[in-house]
């Protein structure tokens, strides 16, 4: 079976480790988001990727779900020291090779899909991994508050300002004018299933949705979700800050509202938001009610299970 799977950052990998457990003969290709990348002291920094990469090739901080495990900060300490900032995005020794070897292949000329392939062949995550778009998109927050409205990183929002500023909006800079990585189009079209995971629907499926010609890809296939709200809060990340500042109330039904029957046919939801299944306004999508907190992998790969099978019974 060929699943595609369009990936942000932490839910979505700890559920892609559930998925090759609970589709271990698949041929699965991630459809990463690389808008929340920064470029920092000079280095490009792909975070979505780096957490499927290292999460699904065991190299990932599991506590944080992002960055290197047995990591140190001797490179960040010592740039602290020339006060050359920022301070307060944690690059560790480890990943910093990372971005190093990334940055130079850049350097040299390759896109960032032949970059992620050759990272990949270290870490070996058992997926075809590839950046939904080769062009450089970045995810901007407007911010409006008594100084007035300025737009800052994605990552300082998040990462700096704990996202405690009220999120006016998002600017995916550069998406109008980027097209779909290599093999992207082809991953979906070709795919017997195409899965949602419990990312952030604004800012990672949402970005991924952005580049043209995705979102019409997607609706032409069977697409199942997974609700990264649990109780009307997300399990981790600060999805509902983001869903507030786009005007979708951040419930399970309000977000697969927001993504619309037209793209999404089936839609898991916890036991708690059972309410779901039966709501008028997801008429058109196939609600299921399983339990969706990925406790352990084998929670995750029963939560995988269900979609897979949610989306035979759709296809037929
Ligand atoms: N998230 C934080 O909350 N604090 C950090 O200092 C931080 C550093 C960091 C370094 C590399 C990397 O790949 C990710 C990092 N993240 C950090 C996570 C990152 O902000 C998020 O994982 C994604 O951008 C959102 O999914």
């Amino acid at each position: 079976m060929r699943i595609t799977v369009l990936a942000g950052g932490v839910g979505a990998a700890r559920f892609l480790r559930g998925l090759k457990a609970a589709a271990p003969d698949s041929q699965i290709t991630v459809i990463g988001n690389t808008g929340d990348d920064i470029t920092l002291f000079g280095l490009h920094v792909s975070p979505d990727l780096d957490t499927v990469m290292y999460t699904l090739g065991g190299g990932i901080n599991d506590y944080q779900g992002w960055g290197r495990q047995e990591e140190s900060y001797t490179v960040l300490a010592e740039l602290s020291a020339y006060g050359a900032g920022p301070d307060w995005f944690g690059l560790g020794d480890r990943d910093i090779a990372t971005h190093l070897h990334r940055t130079s292949m850049l350097g040299a000329g390759l896109p960032l899909s032949a970059a992620t392939r050759v990272l990949c062949q270290r870490w070996q995550p058992g997926v075809t991994l590839l950046p939904m778009s080769d062009d450089r998109i970045e995810t901007h927050v407007v911010l409006r508050d008594e100084e007035g409205e300025r737009t800052v990183h994605f990552q300082e929002w998040w990462v700096r300002l704990h996202a405690a500023v009220p999120a006016a909006g998002f600017v995916v800079t550069g998406a109008a004018q980027a097209t779909p990585a290599p093999g992207v189009l082809e991953a979906i079209a070709l795919a017997d299933v195409v899965l949602f995971p419990p990312s952030n629907p604004v800012v990672s499926i949402g970005t991924i949705l952005a580049v043209p010609g995705i979102a019409d890809a997607v609706r032409a296939k069977t697409v199942v979700g997974v609700s990264p709200i649990i109780g009307g809060a997300p399990v981790r990340g600060m999805a509902d800050k983001c869903l507030a500042a786009i005007g979708v109330e951040a419930t399970a039904a309000g977000v697969a509202v927001h993504y619309g029957p037209a793209l999404l046919n089936g839609w898991l939801v916890d036991e708690r938001d059972k309410g779901a299944l039966d709501a008028p306004e997801l008429a058109g999508i196939a609600v299921r009610a399983v339990p969706l907190y990925m406790s352990d992998l084998p929670a995750t790969a029963a939560i995988a299970r269900a979609a897979l099978d949610l989306a035979q019974e759709l296809s037929g």
